[in-house]
């Protein structure tokens, strides 16, 4: 079987970010589909000697890949973090872990499924490699994994049984496979000094019974080969992947020991085999918000400036922790670092108890707290990526299961019914019954930057005390400032005010306000405004 392997066709590479060119047919004038740098596009290319104009100009131009509007409208995904360390106790492993310890003996991923499903997730992520090396799956390419345990007999596999359970209930699969790995590290793979030379993808196994054709041929050192291998299985034996999580951490090894990640060949593997996949955090498509605490900025800018690091590694131009990331004066601070400007969307990952494995001796957060995070995170143009962890039964525990629930029913209860939705709408520019038509793919268009005026008419005086407005993506993120105002007792006044709105900005009334007439005022743009939502709910908490 070996040898007929090394028979297959040997695939063609191409680049990792072509591949993330976006093919949308852009009203505005963008062309689809075109070869970079075509403009629009999700990285345009700045330099120091942009004018002030000219970079603003630039960030207006940037747009979304068509993957990442699917990742966006997820709104609220699942992690779960589950592996040896859920056994040790450790929240990092060491990676000379008796694979022994794993034995989740009441394992039942319809379980986690049933709970996520329950919980409104549409897409939930499995840490199928942490830090300690120890792979869910029974990989080919190290014996630290489940199939060096006892449990079902060395044939358990919980990556399989993962996939197929979230499928079977409507979920998407995505898998964290970190990049530091001490078990490697203890094998002399990893951060072994190794030149990057040409690897053959998959590297063939002794008894290789693998049918898929495609092989192909990357610069790796000996560990971003070992990744590669890894990637191959996890994307071509276990079904559909859409979102692969990366964080940059380099494990506990000693500090003059580095391990410089093979990027771009990983990113065109996944590229070919995984084309739906985001690619996250030390990735292309999905930024870390810059916290654990799964808080995005008050104003959060999907369009920032970035650095491209060694090996096609996006990085953020400004600290990762700056309070401010994509204003006109984040963009002109950070001309002199930055490479482009990119669509890069944050991702605020936050676990529902403090750690991210499982501890006994934890609780779930409150309903109040996953709310509080709820409204900074997706109300805050952001996806959040909320950890729930199984415990050693293999389940996730009752309180947590429960907890899901009634978080979703309280996210349901503060935005019920749109009392815009239908409402008489007028205003400047063009479509002003588009912004109320519950259709996300069409928007009010204002009719010049900075300006525009949406009001509606709602048909009766209406208690009004959440607000949730949007604009429309795949024409960029233009928005800057914007007023919400009611008309009560035959005068305008302003109810909200907010900065910037991205996919979705949720503004909490401090107290309820009753008027027949709302409007949205822009009062702050790059290019025109399109507001594809203009929400008012009344909350029943
Ligand atoms: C971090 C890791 O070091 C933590 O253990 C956890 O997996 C978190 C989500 O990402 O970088």
């Amino acid at each position: 079987m070996a040898v007929s392997r090394r028979l297959f066709l040997a695939a063609t590479t191409a680049t990792a970010l072509a591949a993330s060119r976006p093919s949308l047919a852009l009203a505005d004038g963008g062309t689809a589909a075109a070869a970079p740098p075509a403009e629009p596009y999700y990285r345009i290319p700045v330099s120091p000697a942009d004018t002030p104009r000219e970079i603003v100009e630039k960030a207006a131009r940037v747009r979304p890949t068509e993957r990442q509007i699917a990742w966006q409208r997820l709104e609220k995904t699942a992690f779960l973090h589950f592996g040896v360390n859920t056994f040790t106790g450790l929240e990092w492993g060491t990676g000379d872990e008796d694979p022994e310890v794993f034995q989740p003996v009441g394992l039942d991923t319809d379980q986690w499924a049933r709970a996520l499903r329950d919980g409104g997730f549409e897409l939930a992520i499995l840490t199928v490699k942490h830090h300690d090396g120890f792979v869910l799956y029974p990989s080919r390419y190290t014996r630290h994994s489940v199939k060096s345990s006892s449990w079902q007999g060395g044939r358990g596999d919980v990556l399989r049984s993962f996939a197929d359970s979230m499928r079977r209930h409507g979920i998407k699969v995505g898998v964290y496979v970190s990049p530091a790995d001490e078990n490697q590290y203890l094998h002399g793979v990893y951060a072994n000094g190794s030149p990057r030379a040409a690897h053959t993808i998959p590297a063939p196994v002794e008894g290789d019974d693998r049918t898929d054709p495609r092989t192909f041929t990357l610069d790796a050192t000996d560990y971003g080969a070992h990744m590669l291998n890894q990637l191959h299985e996890v994307l071509t034996e276990y079904g559909p992947v859409d979102e692969v999580w990366f964080d940059g951490a380099q494990g506990r090894i000693p500090p003059d020991k580095v391990e410089k990640y093979d990027w771009d060949s990983w990113y065109t593997l996944i590229r070919a085999l995984a084309p739906d996949a985001s690619i996250a955090v030390s990735g292309p498509d999905v930024r870390w918000v810059g916290n654990e605490g799964g808080l995005a900025r008050e104003d959060e800018w999907s369009v920032v400036p970035v650095k491209e690091q060694d090996y096609g590694r996006t990085d953020y131009a400004l600290a990762y922790d700056a309070p401010d990331q994509g204003s006109r004066d984040a963009l002109v601070k950070a001309r002199e670092v930055a490479t482009h400007l990119q669509w890069w969307p944050a991702e605020c990952d936050v676990s529902i108890r403090p750690g991210w494995f499982y501890h006994e001796d934890q609780q779930p957060k409150s309903v109040d707290q996953l709310t509080d995070i709820w409204f900074r995170s997706v109300g805050r143009n952001s996806v959040l990526l909320l950890n729930i962890p199984p415990d050693k039964r293999g389940l996730l525990p009752d309180a947590d299961v429960a907890r899901l629930r009634e978080f979703r029913a309280r996210v349901e209860a503060e935005l019920p019914a749109d009392l815009a939705r239908g409402a008489r709408a007028d205003g400047d520019g063009s479509g002003a019954a588009r912004a109320v038509d519950g259709d996300p793919d069409t928007a009010w268009s204002a009719p010049a930057p900075g300006k525009g005026t949406l009001t509606l008419d709602l048909g009766a005086e209406t208690e009004v005390d959440r607000i949730r407005l949007a604009e429309d993506i795949r024409h960029g993120q233009q928005v800057e400032k914007v007023a919400v105002e009611a008309r009560i007792a035959g005068a305008w006044r302003t109810v909200a005010e907010a900065g910037v709105v991205g996919a979705g900005r949720i503004l909490l009334l401090p107290a309820p306000v009753t008027a027949r007439s709302w409007r949205l005022r822009i009062t702050g743009s790059r290019r025109a405004a399109r507001i594809a939502e203009f929400g008012l709910y009344r909350s029943r908490v």
